[in-house]
This record gives structure tokens, sequence and C-alpha cells, in this order.
């Protein structure tokens, strides 16, 4: 069947590993845009989706399968094979660590960013590959196809794919924040120019938010100058419409990803080590925006306020390794690591541990952790979305109380019924668990009941055809 719906991204569904008899066993890509997208085209036989092989086994993987061509979950996955050096400038350097950065307000403009030839090099990279990805989605789909384009790897495919096929139907949608004007003028502005330009190749330019895509709309105006009305962009005689499609939670999809023996063994082991004490967890990819080092320091100084809840809480911190080849992200994880070594043994005691920072990829652990938090802390200090923010609170069996940022695009939908916190305020963050943890009884149930409806939100399935309605027929 020829596909009546091409989705694109960096990271596949899936991520190839050779088992010790030499055969390739597939495991589920890790992070938020893999869950979103995978629960969305769940069973859709009509759909394809392009992605790049990240490692030699997914090349391997997309070698012996014919026109590289793969199964997931009833839809079909076509890996590209893309030159490792050009892959990692594209990647390593230009999406994880220029535009991220950006994105989530990371750089320290006293000294960082500082454009040279490493960032020039990464740029003409970060073109290449979504060239690559354009013409793979040019070459292979039919007249008048939908193409939805994911995040901000690919920023440039758009208008390259508009040049060639004027007659497909293009979306992009952008997971992670936008940054305002004055800060996406960290970049070169040629770089910033082509950035919007290349979005604007789209129909439709989709975010989780009204924050992030005002942000848009204003550095749209801003910098290439262009006319606005309300949510319509013109450019270069058309308009290119901008909403927000907020992501929400399809539990079946999120579950079908772990095994429930493996689920209910990390219940038993996590209810084992917890001893009857509350559970404060964290579920994070070891990632700076994620702001981890200063929500340990947080529950460091509620230890330091209240005696009272020493041996009575147990703070579980289970982090995701992320982005390894990017230097600031080897330093921030060793960070994490010390920070959570120096808290816990300040305060353990020979029959309490306070604190466990544990670095692995168990996902069942994480099904398991977020059914029984009594508090669960996401503080990020720019965050798109944040999915965990609504996956814990959708799974939680313990009238669990979630302590939230404003700067995650989840709080736009969650706050009546979640604690917010300034993530740059280490004792506000304090506070806010503290006084989690001190909720009484009644409004306990009723906020984790009200955070359970609201954070299951528009299932992915439905997230997409909503983007899908708005696209242009
Ligand atoms: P991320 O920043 O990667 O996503 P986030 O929204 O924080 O992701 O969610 C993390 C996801 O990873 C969750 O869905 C969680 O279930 C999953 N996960 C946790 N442990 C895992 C493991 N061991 N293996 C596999 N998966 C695991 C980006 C943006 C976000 C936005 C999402 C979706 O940065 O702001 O919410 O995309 O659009």
């Amino acid at each position: 069947m020829s596909a009546q719906l091409v989705v694109a991204s960096n990271r596949g569904p899936l991520s190839y590993e050779e088992a010790p008899d030499g055969s390739l066993t597939a495991r589920r890509g890790a992070g938020g845009l893999v869950s979103a997208l995978g629960g969305a085209l769940h069973d859709r036989a009509d759909a394809l989706w392009i992605a790049a092989a990240l490692t030699p086994d997914d090349r391997r993987a997309a070698e012996e399968n014919e026109g590289g061509i793969m199964e997931a979950a009833g839809y079909r996955v076509r890996l590209l094979d893309i030159p490792e050096l050009e892959y990692d400038m594209y990647y390593n350097v230009m999406s994880n660590r220029f535009l991220w950065f950006i994105c989530h307000y990371l750089w320290d403009p006293a000294h960082t960013p500082s454009i040279g030839e490493e960032e020039r090099q990464s740029w003409h990279a970060y073109e290449e590959v979504n060239r690559r990805f354009a013409t793979a989605i040019c070459d292979n789909t039919a007249e008048g196809v939908a193409v939805m384009i994911q995040d901000y790897h690919l920023g440039l495919a758009p208008a390259m794919i508009r040049t060639q096929r004027p007659d497909l139907r293009v979306g992009i949608f952008w997971h992670i924040p936008f940054p305002d004007a004055d800060y996406l003028r960290l970049m070169p502005d040629r770089w910033s120019r082509r950035l919007l330009e290349g979005m604007l190749g789209a129909d439709l330019i989709g975010f989780h938010t009204t924050r992030w895509a005002g942000n848009f709309i204003r550095a749209v105006v801003d910098v290439l100058e262009e006319q606005t009305t309300r949510r319509l962009v013109s450019h270069q005689g058309r308009r290119v419409r901008v909403g927000h499609y907020p992501v929400g939670v399809d539990v079946k999809s999120l579950t079908a990803g772990a095994d429930p023996e493996d689920v209910r063994r990390q219940k038993a082991s996590i209810t084992d080590w917890l001893g009857g004490r509350k559970l404060i967890l964290r579920v994070d990819r070891t990632e700076l925006s994620k702001n981890i080092v200063r929500g340990l320091r947080a529950y460091e100084r509620v230890l330091e306020k209240r005696p009272d809840l020493h041996g009575k809480v147990s703070h579980l911190a289970l982090l995701t390794p992320s982005r390894s080849h990017v230097p600031e992200y080897r330093d921030y994880l060793a960070e994490c690591k010390e920070t959570g070594r120096e808290i816990a043994k300040r305060f353990q005691t020979d029959s309490w541990e306070p604190l466990r920072v544990e670095v692995a990829d168990d996902f069942p652990r994480t099904l398991a952790a977020y059914e029984l938090y009594d508090v669960l802390v996401v503080n990020p200090v720019f965050d798109g979305m944040n999915l965990v923010a609504r996956e814990g609170p959708v799974l939680n069996r313990n009238q669990g109380i979630l302590v939230l940022s404003r700067n995650a695009g989840a709080w736009s939908e969650l706050s009546p019924a979640a604690l917010g916190v300034n993530p740059f305020d280490v004792d506000g963050t304090a506070e806010a668990i503290e006084a989690a943890i001190d909720l009484p009884e009644a409004e306990r149930a009723w906020m984790s009941k009200g955070v359970a409806r609201l954070a299951r939100g528009r299932a992915p399935a439905r997230w997409l055809e909503r983007q899908l309605r708005d696209l242009p027929s």
C-alpha cells in the first residue's frame, strides 16, 4: 500500500541491537517524541515513518530489509543511512548543542555561543541532512499526501520539500519551546532567517502551547518583517497557519512499552526499598533543561528545614542517559551523580537511604514508580510540554501530588491541579515539595484526581488527527 501519511523525525520508534546470537532485536526508542508519535501511529497501516539510522546496528537492520523498510506496531518505518561525520555535526553540534540550547535558553550570553568554524560546518551539515530527508520524502511519496515533519532537527526541510513538491501538504510540529525573538538573535542573522523561512515552507506549524506559538509569530514579525493576522503568517504569497496542539497520554500505548511482569517486579522492588516511607520521585533524561541539580538541591533544603521528615520520605531520581556525545551533557551527568552522592551521604543513617539517583534505561521501573509516588517533581528550566508531568498523574495510584515548573508547556493545562514552581528558585521548589508532602488528605484526593483528568488530555492519535484536519485539503 502506498503511504497516505508520511512522518519524518530524526529518531525513529525503534532502535536495534545485536543479540549474542548475532540476530537483531528491536527496542523502543527513548524520549518524548517517540512516546507522542508512536502512540499516534499505532496500527496505522497507511503510515510511513522516516527516521535516521542512529547506530551501526540500525544501519544493518535497514540493509537487511527490502528498500530499508521495516514494520513497527502496525505501521512502516524507513531508516536513512547518513554518513557518520555529517550526522555527528548535524545532530551533536547543530541540533543538540546549538538549536536545543537556543530553544531552552541554556546559553550564557557573556560567553556562549561563539560562532566559529565548527559551528559553521555543523550548520552546513544541518542543511545537508535536512536535504537528505526532504529528498527521501519527495522521492517516495504519492501526490497530495500529508507529510508531518517532527521537531527542531528538521527545521529547514519544509521549505526544501515545497520547492521540489508543491503538491504535498506539509506540517511541522515543534516539540520544544520556541524562544523569544531577542534570544533567537543569539544565532547568526542568516541562520535565524533560514530557520524561520524553512519552517514557513510548511502549510501548518504546530507547538504544544500558545506561549511557544506566540514567540514564533513574534519572531517572524521581528526577524523576517512578515505580515501576520492572528495565527496566519503571509509568506511568499501563501498563508501559513500557526497553531497549538498539546499532546496528551494514551495509557494503552504507553504501557504497551513494557512487560507487565517486569512492571510488577519493579513495583515490589521500589515498595520494598521504601519500607512505608513516602516516595518523592523524578523521572528525566539526563538533560540540562530538566534542571535535575536544582531539583535535588530543593530536596536537600527540605531535609535541612524539616528534621521531622527524616526517615519518613525517600527521593528516587530515575535518570535515563542522554546525549553522552555532547560535552556539556557528560559534565551535567557527573554533576547530577555527585550532587546525589553528597546529599545522600549528608543525611543517610543505618536504616534510611534518603536519596537514590539511578542512571539506567529501565522503562518498566519508570512505569512502576509512576504508580507509587506521593510527590512527583517536574521542574524543567523550560520544556515544550513534558510528558512525565502527564504520564505520572495518569498512572499514579497513590493520590500523588505534582510539583510542576511554570516553564513546562504542561503547566498551561495542569496548573489548576498542580503546585507551580519557578524552576530557578530552589527555596521555592523546596517549599512546594514540603507543601505537597503536608497536604491534608481531602486536598490530596481532590488534586490528584483533578490532575489525572487534566493530564490525560488529547491522546496522541487525536493530537495528530487535529493537525491533519488543519492542513489544507
Ligand atoms: P523529551 O524531553 O525527550 O521530549 P519528555 O516530555 O520529558 O521528553 O518525556 C520523556 C519520555 O520518555 C516520557 O514519555 C517517558 O515515558 C519516556 N521514558 C522515560 N524513561 C524511559 C525509558 N527508559 N525508555 C524509553 N522511554 C522512557 C520532547 C520535548 C518535550 C515534549 C516531548 C513530546 O522536550 O517537551 O513533551 O518531546 O512532544
